[in-house]
């Protein structure tokens, strides 16, 4: 205020606190509650950030209730329970989730605007929880979503890193990654639990008693301390929990003999220890430091996870016995990243509750199932076994047993298979300098239940990736195709599209039944459903225009086609082949007069994505994204028909604008390489027209939605290694348009910078990284081709409408309510425990 005089704007509204409020007046007074009793803050401002928080923490009021009755639903019920372990989580923001899920938005909008607040203004307020890379984290937050919206007795286990997914700046040199401090003033979400507290221990050594059993001791103990992150469910009490894992050192580590004597670093090592733990997702692994973190980090929240699993199964019962375990207990292991619960398990099993070999192995192949994500073989982890050994002596020994007896297990029962042993072994010692224990292996060995997660994706690993397991356990391998939540897709980033959705399905049970969206086949052809469906997209496209300009400077024509990309940035993924469409494309238009480019398509295209900090060839696709971009948007001649623009630091929120603005996006994988994709999903439930390849999920979509909705090109996953062999014969023969575009882009048309090195990959005849192992060059003459169809299309606007409803009609099956179902029935054998 003007005399200087602080003026609390809430001042109207009595601060007391009403529980589960619902009425806007009750609701704006838990707000003024919490901004003066628990301020973080000065008590009395009240500026945008303050009020989010303080409406953050009256939203966190009806999640603690919530999760405590669950919590406790599921313990009386003692029914049996999954447990999703993943390294990764990317949540995203959670107050429109979180009060959409509630059904309490219309009373937070009307409560913060008699503060003169805009809810809209308040949401994005709050800092995205990245604990995730991409579409792994992205989905272990949509499974969470489900299976509290299905009532579903699960939770997730997860690390609590201090800096998630690095921000991405674009310099003119590229990306250059920043830490994202997403704790910096807090997360109004966790609830922190000093009562959950296990300890880990890390290298020691093997104890052998007088009795044979073995006991690991000695080495460095820390402790693993719970963070609870409510997860609602939608229309549902059910609220279940994220539980986030931070290593902390006890008071006895701290010396203080040592700090007293100025020695400061010193005396607080195991602190400095234990902070390095959980510091960053993802620790760089290329120096032996750094592979013993990340191994120390999977290890950690193996250890906490299951040592918390197995004191609530004891906790819910007066006499433990360990038989029911697997029928209270599912534990799914997203990807191999926490394989290492396996020997947790096994260890915990024998050498803390006394079982023998026999009843623990069998308990523990009873409770694990593990999903796959991906084919390609770097990705697949390896550990040193001597890195494994010094780190965990005791897992060490007991992988090398379920090895040894995996193997007898073949030669007595299996003997037609013991030649593919060497690629079935969990230890491969075949190069004797690098030694290595693989993470698949023991996944597969060690569970009852492996899945791929689209259908194509099943396929090859049960043809190619595991097929001589196959031969040895031919019921072990079943399909989940992905899906996502749409509540976060549709319903809250796109309210106006949902409203149409439910007024013309004349219900909005499609929000916990998504096949319903079939329903808008109907009037697919409608002319005034098409007018609706198109108001609401430009709306989108509006919001997407005014997001781009305030992050690139970019004005961008609501009229074009918008045209996106948005994923990691990964040579399989050919963000490449999209460059150089947009090149070829550039260059075209330049060669027309004015006349012939007044008939084009105008075309907007965005790229977005992040690249690996070290992944050379990735980080120059994303400068050469921007170098091309700042030619073609400035220039006069041909701006009004084409804009490219790289879209920094992509993530979920910027998703949430992109998406629902979106009319086509591509999915353009190298066929067989994308596992499934998820972001393929998310922009055809929003209407968005997919130009993809036959890849991962791309290939059910299509079915789904009908071909004649979906742009194909490309080659086909059985085709790709007869073509990379041709290649490497020298029988391929590049067509002309692909020459040009490379062309134009070495003659310097987008500025000094050399880009030899990055084409030179498309060139050249084998290799990977050379010779053009992604097909770029064979799928480009098909991919111009269905760019035109698209250009097409898009002039019969009816047409294009058309499509787009067909698109979000037949959407339904990737909901991940359908996965988690499946999961649930197929895998884990866990019911509906709902709270009343
Ligand atoms: O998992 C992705 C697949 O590439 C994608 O096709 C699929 O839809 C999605 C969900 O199933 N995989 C990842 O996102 N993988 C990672 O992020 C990753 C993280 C750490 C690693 C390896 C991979 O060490």
């Amino acid at each position: 205020e003007a005399n200087g005089q602080l003026t609390f704007v809430g001042g109207h509204v009595k601060g007391v606190a009403v529980p589960c409020a619902r009425e806007e007046s009750e609701i704006a007074s838990n707000i003024v509650y919490h901004a003066q009793y628990t301020p973080h803050f000065y008590p009395l401002r009240f500026d945008l950030e303050h009020a989010f928080y303080a409406a953050a923490q009256s939203v966190r009021d009806y999640l603690v209730q919530r999760w405590n009755s669950t919590y406790l639903q599921f313990h009386k019920a003692d029914a049996k329970q999954t447990y999703y372990l993943s390294m990764e989580y990317l949540q995203g923001r959670a107050l429109t989730n979180a009060i959409g899920n509630l059904g309490i938005t219309d009373g937070y909008a009307q409560a913060l605007k008699s503060f003169g607040y805009l809810l809209e203004d308040i949401v994005e307020q709050e800092k995205d929880a990245a604990l995730g890379n991409g579409g792994l984290g992205r989905l272990a937050s949509c499974f969470l979503d489900s299976m509290a919206t299905l009532n579903l007795p699960a939770w997730g286990y997860g690390l609590r890193y201090r800096y998630g997914l690095f921000k991405q700046r674009i310099t003119p040199e590229g990306q250059e990654e920043v830490a994202e401090d997403w704790l910096e003033k807090f997360s109004p979400w966790e609830i922190v639990r000093h009562d959950i507290v296990y300890p880990v221990r890390f290298f020691g050594h093997v104890q052998i008693n007088p009795d044979g059993s073995r006991k690991w001791d000695g080495g460095e103990v820390l402790n693993a301390l719970a963070y609870d992150v409510p997860i609602p469910g939608f229309n549902t009490k059910n609220t279940i929990s994220l539980r986030l894992w931070e290593a902390k050192a006890s008071a006895e580590d701290f010396n203080l003999f040592l700090f007293n004597d100025g020695k400061y670093e010193d005396a607080a090592h195991f602190h400095s220890k234990a902070q390095q733990i959980c510091a960053v997702l993802y620790p760089g692994d290329a120096t032996e430091n750094g592979k013993i973190l990340r191994l120390k980090q999977q290890f950690f929240l193996c250890s906490a996870s299951l040592q918390d699993i197995i004191y609530r199964f004891k906790e819910r019962r007066s006499a433990v016995n360990w038989d029911n375990f697997p029928n209270k207990v599912a534990v799914q292991l997203n990807d191999t990243h926490p394989t290492l619960a396996i020997p947790e398990l096994m260890r915990l099993l024998m050498d803390d509750e006394g079982l023998g070999w026999d009843s623990a192995w069998d308990l523990t192949y009873k409770t694990f199932a593990y999903t796959n994500h991906t084919v390609l073989p770097e990705a697949l982890e390896k550990w040193s076994q001597d890195i494994m050994r010094k780190l965990l002596p005791r897992h060490f020994e007991i992988i090398e047993e379920i090895d040894k007896r995996f193997k007898e297990m073949v030669h007595a029962t299996k003997k037609d298979m013991a030649g593919k042993l060497p690629g079935m072994q969990i230890l491969d010692s075949s190069n004797p300098q690098k030694p290595v224990v693989r993470m698949a292996n023991l996944c597969v060995v060690s569970s009852h239940t492996v899945n791929g997660v689209a259908q194509l994706h099943s396929d090859i690993l049960k043809a190619e990736l595991f097929a001589d397991y196959v031969s040895i356990w031919p019921n072990k391998f079943q399909n989940k195709t992905n899906g996502i939540t749409p509540r976060r897709w549709l319903l809250f980033c796109n309210p106006e599209l949902s409203q149409i959705i439910t007024k013309w399905l004349k219900t909005d049970e499609w929000i916990t039944n998504l096949d319903l969206l079939s329903g808008l086949r109907t009037f697919a052809d409608n002319e005034d459903l098409q007018e609706e469906w198109g108001r609401a997209k430009l709306a989108s496209k509006n919001r997407l225009v005014q997001y781009v300009y305030n992050a690139t400077g970019v004005s961008i024509d609501p009229n074009s086609l918008f045209d996106i990309q948005v994923k990691r940035i990964h040579e399989y993924k050919r963000q490449l082949l999209n460059i150089l469409g947009a090149v070829y494309r550039y260059k075209k238009l330049k060669e027309m007069s004015e006349t012939e480019r007044q008939k084009v398509t105008p075309r907007t295209i965005m790229i977005g994505g992040k690249a690996f900090a070290t992944y050379t060839n990735a980080k120059l696709i994303v400068k050469l994204v921007n170098d091309v971009g700042a030619v073609v948007n400035n220039d006069p001649e041909t701006n009004k028909y084409l804009k490219i623009v790289f879209i920094p630091n992509y993530n979920v929120s910027v998703a949430e604008v992109l998406i629902p603005g979106s009319e086509l996006s591509q999915h353009i994988s190298t066929a067989g390489m994308e596992a499934s994709g998820t972001s393929n999903m998310k922009f055809a439930l929003n209407g968005c027209l997919i130009i993809g390849t036959l890849d991962g999920a791309n290939v059910e979509i299509r079915e789904e939605i009908g071909e004649e909705n979906f742009f194909l090109f490309g080659a086909k996953a059985d085709e790709v290694p007869r073509l990379r062999k041709e290649r490497e014969m020298g029988m391929f023969k590049p067509d002309p348009r692909f020459e040009e575009a490379k062309e134009f882009i070495k003659v310097g048309t987008f500025g000094s910078y050399n880009y030899a090195d990055l084409l030179s990959s498309l060139e050249g005849d084998s290799g990977y990284g050379r010779g053009d192992y992604f097909l770029v060059g064979h799928d480009f003459p098909s991919y111009i081709d269905a760019q035109s169809q698209v250009d097409e299309a898009y002039k019969d606007r009816k047409r294009w409408l058309k499509m787009s409803i067909l698109s979000t009609a037949g959407s339904g099956k990737f909901s991940s309510d359908r996965t988690i179902a499946q999961y649930a029935k197929e895998i884990w054998g866990i019911e509906e425990c709902r709270v009343p």
